[in-house]
């Protein structure tokens, strides 16, 4: 009992029913058996542990360069290299450290590089080695467990998406815990890549993918040409936003929306890619004629090679760093503002790489979600415990899931089901129906799970007592019995929701 303690205390509980599964288990942890036992406990330490995300894409979608914007440092190698071939999963940690796991389970340390990176090779067999662990003191790691994969191959296309097509055993083996995925995709998203994410969540430990897990963004935003998108009036921010939205429209449902981000402008802005030195280039270029800077940045080789004062080698750094719309975003933000110090150039840089928006989408689906994603799990895990347990132990524990089936908390469960079941098609809503169930399932603020961001209290109660009532009557009439069990779920979603907005009025 007393090493069960210590391992929940390691980390937090994901939210009250996580705590209610977790208090299960070390109620039922005296009356069970010895394997039983263990189990629960391996249950536990993974309850406790952050939601895994694991970061998922073309090759050379960007998905590490992402991944180090996230973590707010340049750790994992980009570009070239073996080790963009391996699995790396970055916890947290509080000293800074990499271990590659070998395929016989055992763990060698790896020194950071000089440039304090994970080295682009390992100098050992890759055959024998399963994925890489990085130990980082990074805060937002305390969330949430970032995970690197290799990129997606290609499918055939007359064959249906499985697993072993898109994803190499071994990454397949070091993905199986991931229970989120940020699906990365460029401007030439391919006809198959839903079912390449579908496919990829197949390997995970996970349901299917939906927006209860899955976000989406466009990366590369910045490479997007704006005359190749009609209504873009000749801004890549625009064309990005617009690309994304039919984009989005071709992953429905597996995701609920695509969000165009600049991970090559995030990951500078956010660690230390981007220098004083790199604030002074800037500056130097912002002083340029408008002619001259034009010319330059119609394309990368002419900006690496016009002849002007700047010298070359810190030319090709701004563009390593930046490409060319992000030298043109810094040029602007200085322009606007020429006593801009570096720090502030900084933040511009990262407005404009859109990274903020992802992290809040993130973080709802952690906040949102990962108490139930987690507790589904757990569950899952505890009944397969019991099946293997003795009669008597089954029963026990069989009971013990009964009972907390039936408390308040265990009703996001019911949700996740019932937005499983819609945005998979296994039940047929129409459109303006699974759009509300999804808007009410996949969000936690109570004005965006109602669609009414601007109303007082008064409207969103009088506005969830209506769509209560109304689902309870669909529920009843008019719905075939599947259609009829997901309504059920919304309209006590509904109902709760109500029950809240009272209680915070009284
Ligand atoms: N212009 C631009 N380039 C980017 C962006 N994001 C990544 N890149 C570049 O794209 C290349 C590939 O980036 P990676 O992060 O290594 O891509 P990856 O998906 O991890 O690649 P694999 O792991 O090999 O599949 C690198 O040269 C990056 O600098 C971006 O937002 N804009
Ligand atoms: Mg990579």
């Amino acid at each position: 009992m007393l090493n069960m303690t210590a391992v929940t205390e390691q980390g937090t509980l994901a939210g009250p029913l996580s705590r209610s599964v977790a208090d299960l288990c070390h109620r039922l942890h005296p009356q069970v058996g010895a394997a039983t036992a263990a189990g629960f406990s391996q249950v536990l330490r993974r309850l406790s542990a952050p939601l895994q995300v694991a970061v998922a894409g073309r090759i050379k979608s960007g998905k590490s360069t992402l991944v180090n914007a996230l973590i707010g440092r340049r750790v994992a190698p980009t570009g070239v290299g073996e080790c963009t071939r391996l699995v790396t999963r970055f916890q947290y940690g509080t000293v800074d450290r990499i271990e590659v796991v070998l395929t016989d389970g055992t763990t060698r340390v790896l020194p950071f590089d000089a440039d304090g990176m994970i080295p682009a090779s390992l100098g050992m067999d890759l055959a024998a080695v399963s994925h890489l662990e990085a130990y980082l003191t990074s805060a937002m790691l305390k969330d949430m467990t970032v995970i690197d994969t290799p990129g997606l191959g290609s499918l055939d296309e007359s064959s249906a998406a499985r697993a072993d097509e898109v994803l190499d055993p071994t990454s397949r083996a070091a993905v199986a815990g991931a229970e989120a995925v940020l699906y990365v995709v460029t401007q030439s998203v391919r006809a198959d890549d839903r079912q390449a994410l579908a496919a990829f969540t197949a390997a995970t430990a996970n349901r299917a993918a939906g927006p209860v897990n899955a976000i989406a963004v466009l990366n590369k935003a910045d490479t997007v040409a704006p005359e190749s998108v009609t209504g873009a009036d000749g801004d890549t921010w625009l064309a990005a936003s617009l690309l994304a939205e039919s984009q989005a429209a071709a992953l429905r449902p597996k995701v609920a929306g695509v969000l165009p981000v600049i991970g090559l402008l995030a990951e500078s802005a956010e660690s230390d890619g981007f220098t004083a030195a790199d604030a002074d280039a800037l500056r130097r270029m912002s002083e340029l004629d408008d002619a001259t800077l034009d010319t330059m940045l119609v394309s990368a080789d002419i900006f690496a090679i016009w002849d002007c004062d700047i010298p070359a080698g810190t030319r090709t750094r701004l563009l390593d760093r930046l490409d060319l719309y992000g030298v043109q975003c810094g040029v602007d933000a200085i322009r606007a503002e020429p006593d801009i110090v570096a720090g502030a150039l900084r933040r511009a840089l990262k407005d404009a790489s859109g990274l903020d928006t992802v992290r809040e989408r993130l973080s709802t689906v952690c906040a949102a979600r990962a108490d139930g994603i987690k507790a589904a799990a757990a569950l899952a895990s505890i009944t397969a415990l019991a099946h293997a347990a003795d009669p008597a132990e089954r029963s026990r524990v069989r009971d013990a899931i009964e009972v907390l089936l039936t408390r308040q908390e265990a009703h996001q469960l019911r949700v996740l089901e019932a937005l499983t079941l819609v945005t998979s098609g296994a039940v047929d809503l129409p459109d303006d129906l699974a759009d509300e169930v999804l808007r009410v399932g996949s969000n936690i603020d109570v004005s965006t799970q109602l669609g009414l961001p601007d109303a007082d209290r008064e409207r969103l109660t009088a506005h969830a007592l209506e769509r209560a009532g109304w689902w309870r009557s669909f529920a009843s009439f008019g719905a075939t019995p599947a259609q009829s069990r997901v309504a059920h779920v919304v309209h006590r979603a509904y109902f709760l929701i109500w029950q809240r907005l009272n209680q915070q009025q009284g």
